[in-house]
């Protein structure tokens, strides 16, 4: 079976490297060396090629190296084209600590100390217990799921929030846009773990942030165009929100005079709440290969029609 694979070129090398050692009937191309290109079954890509379907003819599956799949345009795909995205264990560790770290650290008022650092206050605060802080979790899928679990075992009075109904231990669970307002009005600290789809587009805006509670803080890990930013710093500056924590924008890098790289009341990091890690991601990778070779259903499948 022959795959182009398309992204980063270290990771490639090593994967390339991990599946001629456990699975030599797989070749792996790392673009721009594509092999006969009538032969490529497989495009493993976060940016595909251009001209994808002309190039190769014969394509059966394109995967994405990431979790989202948002990146790709679909409407340029023949509508039969299965779209996978990446499900792996290193990835939703990553998600994990990198949630718990932004609540742990809103919980615990890390901006404003930080800001009374820059000031040299020394002025205490006082301490919530975890039970007290309502944490609510847009986005109940791989990645909302695991950061739950871990900010169940920390206390936290935890909700959670999809399209369709969902349980999770532990977790008061709402859904859909009728209960969106009852999950916005818990959420001390709000999560936003969701894909980008023409529902979520710009969904992080005033009208939202006006139905959090007062003082309410946001950890932004979906996409960046998900975040109004406008309505964010008017919701810090009025005193709506009190923090932010911030790992992916519209655009992104952000030019150099944005706002948010200044703002005291958050802490912006460039897109690396969580990263494909190359040697669990591989066995997971072949995994889904083998599923698609005996023709089973493969993890992740985009589906087109909801956009996720
Ligand atoms: P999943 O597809 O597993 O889960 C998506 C969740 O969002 C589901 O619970 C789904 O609801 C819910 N959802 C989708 N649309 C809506 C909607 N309109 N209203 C309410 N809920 C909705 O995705 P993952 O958990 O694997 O990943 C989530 C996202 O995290 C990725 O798409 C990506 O954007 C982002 N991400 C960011 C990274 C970073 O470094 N910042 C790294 C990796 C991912 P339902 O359960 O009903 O289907
Ligand atoms: C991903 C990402 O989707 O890095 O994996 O955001």
């Amino acid at each position: 079976m022959q795959i182009l694979y398309k992204s980063d070129p270290q990771r490639g090398a090593l994967w390339q490297a991990w599946l001629a050692q456990h699975a030599p009937d797989i070749q792996l191309y790392l673009w721009p060396e594509t092999g006969d290109p009538q032969k490529t079954e497989i495009v493993i890509a976060w940016q595909p090629p251009e001209n994808m379907m002309a190039t190769f003819p014969n394509l059966k599956l394109l995967m994405s190296v990431g979790a989202g799949a948002d990146q790709f345009d679909l409407t340029t795909l023949p509508p039969g084209l299965p779209v996978v995205r990446m499900i792996e264990p290193g990835l939703t560790q990553g998600m994990v600590e990198y949630v718990t770290f932004a609540v742990l650290a809103l919980h615990r008022d890390m901006p404003r100390y930080l800001q009374q650092q820059r000031e040299a206050r020394w002025q205490p605060h006082s301490v919530r217990p975890a039970a007290t802080r309502r944490v609510g979790v847009m986005g109940l899928g791989e990645l909302g799921q695991a950061a739950l679990t871990q900010l169940v075992s920390l206390g936290f009075d935890c909700a959670g929030w999809s399209r369709t109904p969902r349980a999770l231990n532990g977790v008061a669970c709402f859904y859909g846009a009728e209960q969106r307002d009852a999950f916005l009005a818990r959420s001390d600290i709000l999560v936003c773990l969701l894909p980008l789809t023409p529902e979520t587009h710009g969904l992080l805006n005033r009208d939202l942030f006006s139905q959090l509670p007062p003082g309410a803080a946001l950890v932004q890990a979906g996409r960046g165009a998900q975040l109004h930013h406008e309505d964010l710093l008017a919701a810090l500056d009025g005193g709506l929100l009190s923090a932010a924590v911030i790992d992916v924008t519209d655009p992104e890098p952000l030019p150099p005079s944005h706002r948010f790289w200044h703002h005291p009341a958050i802490w912006l990091t460039p897109h690396i709440a969580s990263q494909t890690q190359t040697i669990s991601a591989a066995a997971a990778l072949l995994e889904n290969l083998r599923r698609y070779q005996r023709g089973e259903p493969m993890t992740g499948l985009i589906d087109r029609a909801r956009g996720y």
